[in-house]
């Protein structure tokens, strides 16, 4: 096991993937300071949901750290760094789904069928791109099977248990915030598969560089993560007045 050293004066002006694992990493790190400091401001019952917010964004600018250290000093995708981080923060963002619908009759089955709904999404995609042969058929494959956990998130938020749920509770801050994940699902989690079909054998491969795959991964994330806890974080404000 070799030790990575980066070196900043190896970083280049125009590389944008490093950009972005520099900026990611500062904006996800100054998210969590914004969230768990605002836990102080909102009622009991919102804190929870607070705490899962910063905790989202501090585990991913932990993960950051070390990512954008990882390709600045060999350039190459931190595959494994990227599932490990994912497969942590996706389950909490099931977690909030829950969380925000549970005074609303969320049972913990509805957690747990969301979480493992995104295990196999995350399972086949690290598949996918961590045992790649390089041909389309592997990328394929493994990304169609991991898009099935994905379409299930889709349509509990959009048509299923959690739109009931939201449908159900007394609070418009909550049917609202519900609904605002909603499209943070649809649109912002939809940049994650096209970033997939960058990778060497993927459908866009012809399109990107190798390494472009972060580029995609690097916004989606900021977008998502950050995106998430500020939703959570305008319910708990609008409720807490
Ligand atoms: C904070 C991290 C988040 C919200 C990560 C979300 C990741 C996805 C929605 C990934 C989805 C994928 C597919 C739907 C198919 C191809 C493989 C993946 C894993 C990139």
């Amino acid at each position: 096991m070799n030790t990575i050293f980066l070196n900043v004066m190896d970083i280049k002006a125009d590389d944008p993937v490093t950009f972005t694992f520099f900026t990611g990493y500062m904006a996800m790190l100054a998210a969590s300071v914004f969230f768990f400091f605002e836990r102080g401001q909102v009622d009991g019952k919102w804190k929870t949901s607070l705490l899962v917010s910063g905790l989202i964004t501090g585990i991913a600018a932990v993960h950051y750290y070390y990512m954008r250290d990882y390709f600045a000093a060999t350039g190459k995708t931190p595959v494994a760094l990227r599932y490990i981080d994912w497969t942590l923060t996706v389950p909490l963002m099931c977690l909030e789904f829950y969380l925000l619908l549970k005074p609303a009759g969320a049972k913990s089955s509805f957690m747990w069928k969301l979480i493992a709904a995104s295990v196999l999404m995350l399972v086949a995609g690290y598949i996918g791109e961590a045992f790649t042969d390089g041909s389309t058929a592997h990328s394929v494959k493994w990304g169609v099977i991991s898009t099935i956990g994905y379409v299930y998130i889709l349509y509990s938020a959009w048509f299923g248990e959690a739109k009931t749920l939201a449908a159900s509770s007394n609070s418009a801050a909550v049917a609202k915030g519900i609904n605002a994940l909603a499209w943070f699902v649809l649109v912002g989690w939809a940049i994650y598969p096209i970033g997939y079909m960058a990778m060497p054998g993927g459908w866009l491969s012809n399109m990107f560089a190798p390494e472009d795959v972060n580029l995609f991964y690097n916004l989606a994330d900021a977008i998502n993560k950050i995106g998430f806890g500020l939703v959570v974080y305008g319910i708990a404000t609008s409720e807490s007045k």
